[in-house]
């Protein structure tokens, strides 16, 4: 029987990686390095400077940059990142999502957001789901990224859950590595990349019931 709900944000929650690839691919742009759409599936749920190491990797400069220069490199993107969501509205929520946090609600089950995004409290704003939510982990507490367990740990901890109470959601390979990691129960939400090890896969959140998944 489980209790309660970890969710991650970008691509579970609403699909904020066409604007981080946008951002990535300008900044990579700027230092001679070139990625593309293929290459942005291996950011997802990748912190902002664990995302820049894999870029300058990629366009093999990882060792031409000191510490200061990489943060200010990941502040530009982040600028031109956050420009790029001052648009976002309600009805950029991914496509069942208002109605599965409401059906959690009404069943009393908390809900928990596991984002490696230090942008996800005002991405929660503009989507205006943030009250939906009882908890959301500070990126900025985490000593690892997913696909480290940590972040779901802390999840479950913030909602006084066992990480096997709770029942995780996540888009990315790492993010479901994480889950599975930490003892959850991992549903993926995959658009495309095929997700291994969840314990069950859907396209949307429209596909599922909230008293099912409490059974599991
Ligand atoms: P920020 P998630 C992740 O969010 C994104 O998938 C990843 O592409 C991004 O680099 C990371 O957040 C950090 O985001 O730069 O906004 O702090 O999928 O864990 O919700
Ligand atoms: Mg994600």
């Amino acid at each position: 029987m489980k209790k309660g709900f970890v969710f991650d944000l970008d691509g579970v929650i609403t699909d904020t990686a066409k604007f981080h690839y946008l951002a990535w691919k300008d900044l990579a742009d700027s230092i001679g390095i070139s990625i593309d759409i293929k290459f942005n599936e291996r950011l997802k749920g990748i912190s902002r400077m664990d995302s820049l190491e894999r870029i300058l990797v990629h366009g093999g400069k990882e060792n031409e940059y000191s510490l200061d220069e990489k943060e200010a490199l990941a502040t530009k993107k982040n600028t031109h990142y956050v420009e790029l969501l001052q648009d976002l509205t309600p009805a950029d929520l991914l496509p069942g999502v208002k109605e599965f946090l409401d059906e959690a609600k009404a069943n009393h089950v908390p809900c928990v957001i596991a984002s490696a995004s230090k942008n996800a409290p005002f991405i929660l704003e503009k989507l205006e789901v943030a009250d939906e939510f009882d908890a959301i982990v500070d990126p900025a507490t985490l000593s690892k990224g997913k696909p480290d367990p940590e972040i779901f740990i802390k999840a479950a901890q913030a909602i006084d859950l066992k990480p096997e109470e709770a029942v995780g959601f996540e888009d990315a390979q790492a993010g479901v590595d994480g889950i599975k990691a930490s003892g959850m129960f991992a549903v993926g939400v995959m658009a495309n990349e095929a997700l291994h090890g969840a314990d069950i896969v859907v396209k949307k959140l429209t596909e599922l019931s909230v008293p099912e998944l409490l059974q599991k």
